[in-house]
């Protein structure tokens, strides 16, 4: 991580509360294995009210319909990133089990996301990135101004969003320069 250094799993006192970090989740052979496998997944433009956005989308287990604003039942999640998923739960200090919804994103360089924080019907987030670094930006409404972090994460890295980093913290991601890829994971929040 480069922009801001952190210890492992403490954020830097810029970081929010609830955020945590750290490189080399998994090995670069790895990470090699899960490219290769999800080049060959079935994803889609990401879609929001109609609107296509640059970025491409696959979701496992379950699946956030914006249009309906409702989550539903997706494909089983593949066997292949179930490793990943023990890896990024044990990360986050969850049951692996709970991570029940998975995004795969496939950021084509010039394709970014932009300001959100995520639907309320998750919970923790962990996102592995894959294959090239990218600025992941935060920020918070203070008073009448806005607060800000920002941080690089880099290949094979993984982060946390829980506490206040979820909830009161939006994110983005400014387009890439290169091909990247996201997994996220989320647990859904009891209903
Ligand atoms: O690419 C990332 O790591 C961020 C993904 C994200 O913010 C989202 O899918 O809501």
């Amino acid at each position: 991580m480069k922009a801001t250094q952190t210890d492992l799993f403490e954020p830097a006192p810029d970081l929010p509360e609830g955020f945590r970090y750290r490189d080399d989740l998994i090995s670069a052979e790895e990470e090699r294995g899960l490219v290769e496998r999800l080049t060959g997944l079935p994803f889609a433009p990401f879609e929001f009210h109609g609107y296509l956005g640059k970025r491409r989308v696959v979701s496992f287990g379950w699946h956030y319909d914006f249009s309906k604003e409702a989550i539903r039942r997706a494909e089983s999640i593949p066997t292949f990133l179930l490793p990943l998923r023990n890896r990024a739960a044990a990360f986050a200090g969850v049951d692996p089990a709970g991570l029940q919804h998975i995004l795969v994103t496939e950021y084509a360089a010039g394709a970014g996301i932009g300001w959100h924080r995520d639907k309320a019907v998750f919970e923790e987030v962990v996102g592995v990135s894959l294959l090239s670094p990218c600025v992941l930006r935060l920020r918070r409404q203070a008073g009448t101004g806005l607060k800000r972090a920002s941080l690089t994460l880099e290949p094979r890295s993984a982060y946390l969003l829980a506490g206040p980093a979820r909830t009161e913290w939006e994110h983005s991601v400014p387009a890439v320069d290169s091909l990247r890829y996201s997994v996220t994971f989320r647990n859904l929040r009891a209903r």
